[in-house]
């Protein structure tokens, strides 16, 4: 089954179906900045946040969650996240824990926030952004470990303040586990809004939301779109996160069962998610094709995972390595697997667009979604070309150190003032030049 995934490199339409497939795919991931009407109604909506504040998150939470909440209430109280906390499952808890700290040691082995000062008068200091607001999915597909990939490496970093929101469910509940995760986490503040109304209150603040300094996390394409909007003027954001993806470049020695296992991994979190396999082997690409049907009828979230199959999904055959290295840059996909055996590690070193690199047959995409320490928000929509995964760096600023002497000053004062005077500002010239008849 699903032999209409294949896309055969000798076949002289080739090309042009790649070309189609990466197209469609540039739609879907950046439809949050161009569908017009979209935009139109995330900027009524913040404007709405901006000029009336709690009012406003109240209405919208109604409107579009329908959950009606009074502003008292957004905030998760201390005693809900302490209970849900509770009651998590021992198992579950130890190995939250040791997700935990494999997420905190590498952020920590990664950070690159270390002071220096010059002998020159020059230096520089980092030091983290103060306050961060954590977007956390809440009502098609909660993600608990997105909290901990999100969370840990803003506390690496140093962020005092940590404010999660993630959208109410039925009745107002976040989901529990997503709770537990805070708790254990010691974030207590936590609040049930979620989309363009959350994004709001964290950028501009509202009575009971304090406005915080940088917005992270994952979303659907409204909360992608509200980020879009704030950015820059009033927070920082990480990168837009489109559609989940990955490309799995795959040696005749890989199990064909795994590969599509890992096809399927992707594609079942959401219908527009995808995953491409670039392959030098015709038989091992229709070995694929194979498994994917036959797994795909024992998945639960089978209909999900179809849907992105047929939209963009495909198994292309290519004439050889080279080819497939020069798709994978090209897609510059969100998660890149090499399954080549003994080459993964030599072919992992030819890539240089992707947002993780998954080497070798025993690192399935789920290693880095759940356990081994880099940030599973990523780059998607082939924006791994020019931004990167979330890390602890990201919550650092710097502030540049300048600090001369007397005689530094003296020595470099004219070219100082022969650099004012092109530009025409005596008032610069003058203010080194006050200093040296001194
Ligand atoms: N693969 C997703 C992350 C995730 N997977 C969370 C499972 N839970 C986007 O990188
Ligand atoms: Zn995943």
């Amino acid at each position: 089954g699903l032999e209409e995934l294949l896309i055969l490199g000798s076949d002289p339409q080739a090309k042009g179906k790649i070309a189609k497939l990466r197209l469609d795919m540039l739609a879907a991931a950046r439809s949050a900045s161009e569908d017009d009407a979209q935009n139109r109604t995330v900027v009524e909506v913040l404007r709405g946040i901006r000029q009336r504040g709690d009012e406003a998150v109240a209405a919208y939470t109604e409107k579009f969650d329908r959950v009606s909440l009074r502003p008292d209430e957004f905030r998760v109280s201390g005693d809900e996240l302490a209970r849900a906390h509770a009651s998590m499952d021992t198992g579950l808890l130890a190995t939250l824990r040791e997700a935990i700290e494999n997420v905190r040691a590498y952020q920590a082995k990664i950070f690159l926030g270390h002071n220096s000062s010059f002998s020159d008068g020059t230096g520089i200091r980092y030091t983290p952004i103060r306050r961060a607001g954590v977007c956390v999915p809440g009502a098609s597909a909660p993600l608990p470990s997105t909290v901990i990939m999100t969370v840990v490496p803003a506390q690496v970093a140093g962020v005092r303040e940590i404010a999660v929101v993630s959208p109410p469910r039925f009745e107002g509940s976040v989901h529990p586990v997503i709770l537990a995760v805070c708790h254990e986490l010691g974030i207590d503040e936590v609040y049930r809004i979620g989309g363009v109304q959350a994004v709001g209150a964290l950028a501009y603040g509202t009575q009971s939301v304090r406005k915080v300094d940088i917005i992270v996390g994952p979303g659907n394409s409204w909360v992608q779109a509200a980020k879009k909007h704030v950015a820059g003027d009033y927070v920082a954001i990480d990168s837009i996160a489109g559609p989940s993806e990955v490309f799995i470049i795959a040696g005749d020695e890989a199990d064909p069962a795994w590969v599509a296992a890992d096809m399927l991994s992707q594609a079942e979190h959401a219908a527009d998610s995808s995953a491409i396999v670039a392959t030098d082997s015709e038989p091992l690409a229709r070995a694929i094709l194979q498994q994917l049907a036959s797994q795909l009828a024992e998945l639960p979230r089978a209909g999900d995972a179809r849907a992105s199959l047929q939209r963009f999904s495909r198994v292309i055959v290519v004439a050889d390595m080279d080819a497939a290295v020069e798709l994978a840059n090209e897609f510059a996909s969100e998660h890149l697997e090499i399954q080549c055996g003994s080459r993964s590690r030599q072919i992992a070193d030819r890539i240089n667009n992707a947002g993780a690199i998954f080497i070798g047959p025993h690192t399935p995409v789920a290693v880095g979604d759940y356990w081994a320490g880099p940030s599973h928000t990523l780059p998607t929509g082939t924006r791994a070309r020019f931004s990167s995964a979330l890390t602890s760096n990201d919550f650092l600023k710097s502030i540049s150190l300048i600090e001369y002497s007397a005689e530094q000053l003296a020595a470099c004062a004219d070219d100082i003032i022969r650099l004012a005077q092109v530009e025409g500002l005596d008032a610069h010239a003058r203010s080194v030049s006050i200093r040296r008849n001194r």
